[in-house]
């Protein structure tokens, strides 16, 4: 009896009736494994006899289940290949690119300073001591280096900790007077954290001419920080210490969300510190083969990851390099 129903089901059922009707007769509880199991009340005899012969059954409907499997699978395959249409051609929601908000606003801060007649610099990630410090009136024992924590690499090379290397490069190849930004990007050894990467980016800025004072530096900084905040900004300067210049400042700028009269993002005190700078060193001057007595100029070195976390309120300076599409698709527009 199972034998006959069984074997027509097979022929006619689809993939899921399959699974019922294996379900059904082989399962744990199936009908063929109820009949195995009762087969232990007969006589030794009998059982090796029918034993054996149901056995072989089980097995032949074994077979026949996982044939029909196959057919049924292959037929479906088909089906499905027949009927599926697949166009290379068809534009994909979302298959659109779009520009790192770091580069974006790299690129913004770069135009704005070419319209004030400055030019641009590239220097590389991998420098020399002498680029990174020794030029820039680090001596060796120097302890503000220890103010930037630097990989090293085995061949005596460092990544640069900030890009006031590429002020050393500006002052190798170009004659005075000139107007450099070098943006890019550089590296520190230490912890991260809401605020602080290992791998960052900064914009340079130097300027060397006859004359430079203090307030050419805070002309150009406030011409800038107006344009790329597009309103009017108020900065201050306070005393800052770096060994490439002299005197060296933090600028501020009066807290944008605020208006000064204190919130968070401020810490309640209205200022916002920005960027350090200063007037360069007559040793660094001196060190590019430029003589101070005749020249002299400006420096600063502006946190651009920082700039893009303000401008874009965002919380946290690891999301930049998380590669996190969620994060990043927020600046598709
Ligand atoms: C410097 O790197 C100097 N080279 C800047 C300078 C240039 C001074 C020219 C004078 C003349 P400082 O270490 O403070 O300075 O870094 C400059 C800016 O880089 C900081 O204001 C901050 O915005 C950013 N910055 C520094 N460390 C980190 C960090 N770990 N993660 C993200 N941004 C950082």
């Amino acid at each position: 009896l199972i034998h006959s129903s069984a074997l027509q089901t097979l022929e006619t059922t689809d993939l899921a009736g399959l699974r019922d009707l294996h379900q059904e007769i082989l399962g744990k509880k199936g009908r063929l494994t109820e009949t195995l199991k009762s087969l232990k009340d007969l006589s030794v005899d009998e059982k090796r006899e029918i034993g054996s012969l149901a056995n072989r059954y089980r097995e032949e409907l074994e077979t026949r289940f996982r044939e029909r499997q196959s057919e049924l699978e292959r037929k479906a395959e088909a089906d499905r290949l027949s009927t599926e249409h697949f166009d290379a051609l068809r534009p994909v929601a979302r298959s659109h690119g779009h520009m790192h908000p770091m580069s974006r606003i790299q690129y913004e801060v770069e135009d704005l300073f070419l319209q004030m007649g400055f030019r641009l610099m590239d220097g590389p990630e991998v420098e020399t001591d002498e680029n990174n410090f020794g030029n820039l009136n680090f001596s060796d024992d120097h302890p503000a280096r220890d103010m930037q924590d630097t990989f090293w690499t085995e061949e005596g090379f460092l990544l640069r900790t900030h890009t006031s290397s590429v002020q050393v490069r500006a002052m190798q190849s170009l004659k005075p007077p000139f107007r450099i930004v070098a943006p890019g990007r550089v590296y520190r050894y230490e912890e991260t954290d809401a605020s602080h990467e290992n791998t960052f980016y900064q914009c340079e800025g130097m300027m060397v001419d006859r004359n430079i004072s203090t307030a050419h530096l805070i002309h150009v900084m406030k011409t800038f920080l107006s344009a790329f905040f597009e309103r009017e900004v108020t900065v201050r300067l306070r005393p800052g210490y770096f060994p490439f210049v002299e005197p060296g400042f933090e600028l501020d700028i009066r807290c944008l969300i605020c208006g000064g009269d204190g919130c968070p993002v401020c810490k309640h005190s209205g200022w916002v510190e920005l960027l350090p700078c200063g007037l360069v060193h007559p040793n660094v001057l001196r060190a590019g083969g430029i003589d101070p007595e005749e020249w002299s100029g400006f420096a600063f070195g502006m946190g651009l990851s920082r700039l893009v976390m303000m401008r874009h309120e965002i919380e946290d300076i690891r999301h930049f390099l998380s590669g996190n599409l969620r994060f990043l698709q927020q600046f598709s527009g």
